[in-house]
């Protein structure tokens, strides 16, 4: 099967109305859409998608945050999409991120606990497939 990618919209970018430019980026590419939906992440699922970080003094604050209001969630299609995301979403650091990127071109640092970096993407096969899991159950 093709390579599959968790791909959110943060609250941040969200409120801003970035989920359609987020999405256009994305079939530019040439990657294909494959599920989308629009939720509010209750602690339950952001404590399983963000496991790898608890105990880290960002992952309290990055909770809050990502809980705070609804997320644009999207399964992505394509060879090497994971990497491709990434290399689409830019550095962690929105400052650090390069222009040309989504967090580089649209995020900024606000001074907070927790960089608010607009787009989330799974960053291996395997965490793609436990993302896809939490995310979209029915996807299979
Ligand atoms: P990424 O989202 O680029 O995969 P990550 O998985 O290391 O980054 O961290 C998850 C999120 O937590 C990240 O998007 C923003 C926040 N974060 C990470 N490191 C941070 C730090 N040192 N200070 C503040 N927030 C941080
Ligand atoms: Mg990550």
């Amino acid at each position: 099967m093709t390579e599959r990618s968790l791909v959110l919209v943060k609250p941040d970018g969200f409120a801003r109305g970035l989920s359609g430019e987020v999405l256009r980026r994305i079939e530019a590419k040439g990657y294909r859409l494959v599920a989308l939906a629009v939720t509010t992440p209750d602690r339950d699922r952001l404590s399983q998608h963000y496991a790898e970080h608890e105990g880290k003094p960002f992952y309290e604050p990055l909770l809050e945050f990502m809980s705070s209001g609804p997320v644009t969630a999207a399964v992505i299609e394509g060879e090497r999409c994971i990497e491709g995301f990434r290399s689409l979403a830019g550095k962690t650091d929105p400052t650090e991120a390069l222009p040309g990127t989504i967090r580089g071109d649209l995020g900024r640092d606000w001074g907070e606990k927790v960089q608010k970096n607009l787009v989330h993407g799974s960053d291996s096969s395997e965490s793609s497939a436990r993302e896809i899991a939490i995310w979209f159950p029915d996807l299979g």
